[in-house]
């Protein structure tokens, strides 16, 4: 432990926040303690591919186990905590919605119990969601941090669980605690099951002739995209406030899923009609329709504002995807999950009949 270095405790280190997080924080010159669960197969390309594996400390601990989570808090003795594990699918939430909730909602609470005990000056960053809004505002309107609340699946329920229990630790124990509502952010690094990634990934493999067909869900949904090292930033800002608080973290923009296929597919030079087929495999029992949100506050209070356009976005992930891809014929070797993901693979999710 470096005694001079402020230290910080990222849970979820190993996912698409993490990794920037972590980045990020190594650069402001923090100590990053992370935690990560045992699974069969270690799961550190993203830490890799950004060149910090051996720059941060890794502790076993998993938000559904108190007492790894208590020694992991106590072992690295953080200033912040990060709480960015989640079982953040919000398609398999519905196949797998008690695990959702433990890991989303419960973890949560397994950490400020843990905190409240040990160190209640410790400041918490809680990942919240735009999806906890579900279907509350129509088509034209915008969602801020006044809007109502109304999940439409169990990953949402699990994460307004969380964030009213912010809000309950906040005022009965006067501990710092923030939630960030952060729209949709995607990357290079992003996850292949969510729908940017599936495309970009399958894009890329449809220009190298090793695809010919991309099946998706509802194209009509609505989202609010932005570029997740832009948002990531904001996490560290919102715990540098003097009090703590709730921000909406989004672009002020919404794009349909088909706009970014268009836009995936212009980049190839392809025409996406002639690939993209409509599968009711890969639509949810229910889904959100429209998000777009206004990060008006986080601007007032601290600058922060979104540096990336959408169709910035696509491009670096399009590109990306497209450069691995040809580095794989070359020879070159990936970590399984960074490419290799069968793009059309025929989960059973739950659909409405069932
Ligand atoms: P992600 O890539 O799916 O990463 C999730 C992380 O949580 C992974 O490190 C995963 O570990 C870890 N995890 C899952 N279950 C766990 C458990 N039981 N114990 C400990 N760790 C566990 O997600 P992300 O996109 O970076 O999102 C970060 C957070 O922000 C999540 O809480 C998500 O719900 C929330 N959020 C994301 C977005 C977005 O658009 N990305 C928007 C709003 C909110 P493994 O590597 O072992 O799987
Ligand atoms: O779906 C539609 C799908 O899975 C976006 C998580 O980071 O952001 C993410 O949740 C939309 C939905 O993300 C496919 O029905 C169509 O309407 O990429 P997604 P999400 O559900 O919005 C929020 C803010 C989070 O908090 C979550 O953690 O795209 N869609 N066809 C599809 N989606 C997927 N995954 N696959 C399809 O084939």
């Amino acid at each position: 432990m470096d005694l001079n270095k402020k230290r910080v405790l990222i849970t979820g280190i190993t996912g698409q926040d993490g990794a920037y997080l972590a980045k990020f924080l190594l650069e402001k010159g923090y100590e990053v303690y992370g935690i990560v669960r045992r699974i069969s197969t270690p799961n550190y390309w993203r830490l890799q591919s950004l060149d910090i594996l051996d720059k941060v400390i890794l502790i076993s601990a998993d938000l559904t186990d108190m007492a790894s989570l208590s020694e992991a808090i106590q072992k690295s003795n953080p200033e912040e905590i990060y709480n960015l594990a989640a079982q953040s699918f919000v398609g398999s939430s519905f196949d797998q919605p008690l695990n959702t909730i433990d890991v989303n909602g419960l973890g949560f609470l397994r950490i400020l119990e843990v905190v409240r005990n040990f160190n209640k000056s410790i400041r918490i960053y809680q990942a919240s969601t735009s999806e906890l809004f579900g279907d509350s505002v129509s088509s034209e309107g915008i969602q801020d941090e006044k809007t109502s609340f109304k999940p439409n699946s169990p990953y949402a329920a699990g994460k307004l669980l969380a964030m009213d229990l912010a809000r309950i630790y906040r005022e009965s124990y006067d501990m710092f605690v923030s939630n960030g509502i952060l729209f949709n952010h995607e990357s290079e690094l992003r996850g292949l099951e969510f729908v940017t990634r599936k495309i970009t990934n399958e894009v890329a493999k449809i220009k190298l002739g090793l695809s010919n067909e991309l099946h998706l869900g509802n194209l009509d949904a609505k989202r609010d995209w932005g570029y997740a090292p832009d948002y990531v930033e904001s996490m560290w800002m919102i715990l540098q406030q003097d009090k703590p608080d709730d921000f909406v973290i989004a672009t002020n923009e919404t794009h349909s899923v088909r706009e970014f296929v268009e836009e995936a597919f212009r980049l190839a030079g392809l025409d996406w009609r002639e690939y993209v087929k409509t599968n009711e495999q890969f639509k949810r029992p229910y889904d959100v329709r429209y998000l777009k949100g206004d990060y008006s506050k986080a601007n007032n209070k601290f600058g922060w504002k979104p540096k990336t356009t959408f169709k910035e976005l696509v491009k670096k992930m399009f590109e990306e995807d497209l450069n691995r891809w040809q580095r794989h014929f070359d020879g070159e070797v990936f970590a399984w999950d960074a490419i290799n993901h069968p793009g059309n693979i025929k989960f059973l999710y739950k659909s409405k009949n069932k």
